[in-house]
């Protein structure tokens, strides 16, 4: 065979092995359990060792296609080593056969070390795919080097051009066959995959959410000005901001899930169902969240009616007493069915703010991007330490103990909500007729609430915007600013005053560890 056909073949067959391995792969985790694909489990794996400047700048590049992009990725890499082995098998075939199962390895190896690793059943798709792979490249492989049954020449000696005679029809079928098979079998892996969320789809359909016996008040009518390309006071379920580790939505079932209270000083742990749950009191609070990777001007912040349980009267039946009443545990730790878990000072969940077991966002159940059916919220604090979605676990410890997930990777134990604010209108480099432009916004200050929020003109003075009404301290307040605007490049800097009297501060900082910091400024052309 021809040195260039030898190797087109030899790739064409590692492309096929490489989709195949993949294919029976995910077949084998759809049948167990979706994350244990080793596109998620190498995919997870790979977030949980991203550094936090490499994850801030994959959010800020791709923004929430990061994990398009990373999946993406890994398949490229996949793709690239499948054809290096097909070609290497050509010459070696017992090599390539075995690389095939190296690449195995590294997904088994990377679903063990996810959080949410389940052991042997994590590795078991990896290994089976790695496995039908392997055999299959030997197969492939052998056809091309084997001598064409049909041809005179078949004791493999080199036909008058030099080239040994091989197994076309053999190849052919073989290589036909092997793309079919994983067709059907990534087909079957994807159906299975779609039904395994069913019984949680049941289960969320059925919620009924009682009316909160502790009703929101109605939003404030001039909560919402009218200026368009301002967000608006309550960001859509649909439109709200997700951030999280989850390359698989986890599809949680309401009716078989649990949550536990346990840990240090919990004096009478307990367990809760999802029924038993929306039996208790239920408060409804709009809460405006806030992601700690959000940078200056950023999009991960959005504002919600949410109805759930006060977690601070949990605790307490639990027997649990914050530090300042002397109580033994100074952290709470999250935790949900994918493995993340999350810490929140015991103080602050019990200081009288409205923490809580949310079921609820904006009128119906959480939604399953949102942490169906039951996720956590602490006004005031940062969601990577409150914000806990999918949850089934809290347990009581000390902040000496135990670090959660973004601890351990550079982000801060404990992370205030940050005084921020942000011009919605106009967009960076808009350019609006000279005249009256109105200047819009919001402005956050989660438990303390905005008192003031300035714009500043290229370097002119500091003046005073028109603040929209408060709805809580725990929500973001618009402004706006009728501004007389003359022709020519401007750049207009906003900054907000908390009910502290804290002056938002010019200095800037970078999200890790605790949160952006700075103004946020536009520049436009007025002509
Ligand atoms: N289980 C789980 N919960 C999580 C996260 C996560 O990765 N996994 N991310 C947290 C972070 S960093 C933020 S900012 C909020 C975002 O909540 P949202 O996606 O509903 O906006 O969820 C928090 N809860
Ligand atoms: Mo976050």
């Amino acid at each position: 065979m021809a040195g260039g056909l030898r190797i087109a073949l030899g790739a064409l067959s590692g492309l096929l092995v490489g989709f195949a391995a993949l294919a029976v792969a995910e077949l084998v985790a759809a049948g167990i359990r979706p994350q244990a694909g080793p596109v998620v489990a190498v995919g997870g794996a790979a977030i949980d060792r991203t550094p936090a400047a490499v994850k801030d700048w994959a959010v800020r590049s791709f923004g929430a296609n990061d994990k398009l992009v990373l999946q993406a990725g890994i398949l490229a890499v996949l793709a690239v080593w499948a054809v290096v082995l097909g070609v290497l098998a050509m010459r070696h075939r017992r090599l390539g056969a075995a690389g095939v199962l190296v690449f195995g390895a590294v997904g088994a190896a990377s679903s063990l070390s996810r959080p949410d690793s389940t052991g042997f059943t994590g590795v078991l798709p990896c290994f089976v795919g790695a496995a039908v792979g392997a055999a299959l490249l030997y197969v492939l492989i052998g056809r091309l080097l084997a001598p064409d049954p049909a041809s005179k020449n078949s004791s493999g000696r080199p036909d008058e051009l030099g080239n040994a005679v091989w197994d076309r029809r053999g190849f052919v079928i073989a290589a036909a066959a092997a793309a079919g098979a994983s067709a059907a079998a990534g087909a079957l892996g994807r159906n299975l995959n779609a039904s395994s969320g069913k019984d949680a789809a049941a289960s969320r359909a059925g919620v009924v959410l009682p009316a909160p016996g502790a009703a929101a008040p109605a939003v404030p009518k001039g909560a919402q000005v009218r200026v368009a390309g301002l967000s608006p006071f309550i960001t859509p379920n649909k439109d709200f901001y997700r951030v999280d580790t989850a390359l698989v939505v986890p599809k949680v079932d309401a009716v078989t899930w649990r949550l536990r209270i346990h840990g240090t000083g919990v004096r009478r742990p307990l367990t809760l169902s999802f029924d038993g749950l929306l039996e208790r009191e239920l408060i409804e609070r709009d809460i405006t969240l806030t992601c700690v990777s959000n940078e200056v001007g950023g999009p991960y912040v959005g504002n919600a009616r949410w109805i759930g349980v006060r977690l601070a009267g949990l605790l307490a039946e639990c027997g649990v007493a914050p530090p300042s009443r002397g109580g033994p545990a100074d952290q709470l730790v999250a935790r949900s069915v994918d493995g993340m878990t999350i810490g929140s000072p015991v103080e602050d969940v019990m200081d009288g703010r409205d923490a809580m077991l949310a079921v609820g966002m904006n009128g119906e159940p959480l939604p399953f991007d949102h942490g169906f059916p039951v996720r956590m919220l602490v006004p005031g604090l940062y969601g990577y330490a409150s914000a806990c979605k999918w949850i089934k676990d809290i347990e009581l410890t000390t902040f000496d103990a135990y670090d959660a997930y973004w601890v351990e990777r550079d982000w801060a134990p404990q992370a205030p909500v940050k005084t921020q604010s942000r011009i919605d209108t106009p967009r960076p480099f808009a350019r609006p007729k000279a005249g009256t432009v109105m200047v819009a916004g919001v402005a956050w200050a989660q438990t303390r609430g905005i008192d003031r929020v300035e714009i500043r003109v290229d370097d002119g003075p500091w003046q005073e915007t028109t603040l929209a009404a408060e709805d809580t301290r725990d929500t973001w307040r618009q402004w706006s600013f009728p501004w007389q605007a003359a022709k020519g490049g401007h750049a207009l800097t906003v900054r907000a005053t908390d009910r502290t009297g804290q002056v938002q501060t010019g200095t800037r900082t970078r999200t890790v560890p605790d949160g952006a910091s700075g103004w946020h400024s536009v520049v436009v052309t007025v002509e």
